[in-house]
């Protein structure tokens, strides 16, 4: 168990991959403490009794802070900005239209792009064994992301983050998505290659990246 500083309240699970990555990185812009327990996936760390007590899911990434323990990795990110965000960090939109958006934008890039596209690429790809081997999904995934980057370019264009001048959650599961999109030499338009370049310079993106190694 790696401890962040003394004694954190606030415990998260996974290390390694994108979705590890997030929760660690949102920790990171609030700049609060926590306590990270790097088990990764398909280790058999994810299957231990005592882990399978704590998310009967058997997946990462987990958190647990004084009262609650949750799965998910929307969820997880949520939770931290509603409870510990303010303006000088990181915090939800406070106007309802702004809230909505920014919603349109997570549910569309988590259901889409996440899940829809480049999880379906990895589970029959480096995951085949689990999985089952389907090129035919693999192809239809990539043209499925690359069609939904096509979008995603479209909106970006002459913006700064996806709700114009502030950095959203969506903004920061955008950019890991991007990074999948980049290992999976996935062409990434131009408005999109600079906008992971300039969100890769956040230094808690830096310093989430360093922390979210493998074991
Ligand atoms: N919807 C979940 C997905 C979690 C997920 O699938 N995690 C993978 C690693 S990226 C995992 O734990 N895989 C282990 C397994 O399937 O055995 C989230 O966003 O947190």
């Amino acid at each position: 168990m790696l401890e962040q500083q003394d004694a954190p309240a606030i415990t998260l699970w996974g290390a390694g991959t994108t979705r590890t990555l997030r929760p660690i990185w949102v920790a990171e812009e609030l700049d609060i403490k926590y306590a990270l327990n790097p088990i990764g996936p398909r280790t058999g760390e994810t299957l231990t009794t005592e882990y399978t007590q704590l998310n009967p899911k058997q997946k990462i990434p987990f958190f647990k802070d004084k009262h609650i323990q949750l799965s998910e990795s929307v969820a997880i990110c949520r939770y931290l900005i509603r409870r510990y965000g303010n303006a000088a960090t990181m915090e939800s939109p406070q106007d309802i239209d702004q809230q909505a958006r920014e919603e349109e934008w997570l549910n569309y890039i988590y259901g889409e792009l996440d899940e829809s596209a480049l999880y379906v690429i990895r589970r029959h790809g480096a995951l085949s064994q689990v999985y089952g081997e389907a090129p035919v999904a693999i192809e239809a995934a990539e043209k499925y992301a690359i069609r939904h980057l096509k979008v995603i370019e479209r909106h970006l264009t002459g913006k700064q983050y996806l709700l114009n001048e502030r950095f959203t959650l969506s903004d920061l599961f955008l950019m890991t998505c991007l990074d999948w999109v980049h290992t999976y030499d996935i062409p990434m338009p131009q408005t999109l290659q600079e906008y992971r370049k300039r969100i890769a310079s956040r230094p808690a993106y830096q310093k989430a990246s360093a922390i979210n190694k493998p074991g």
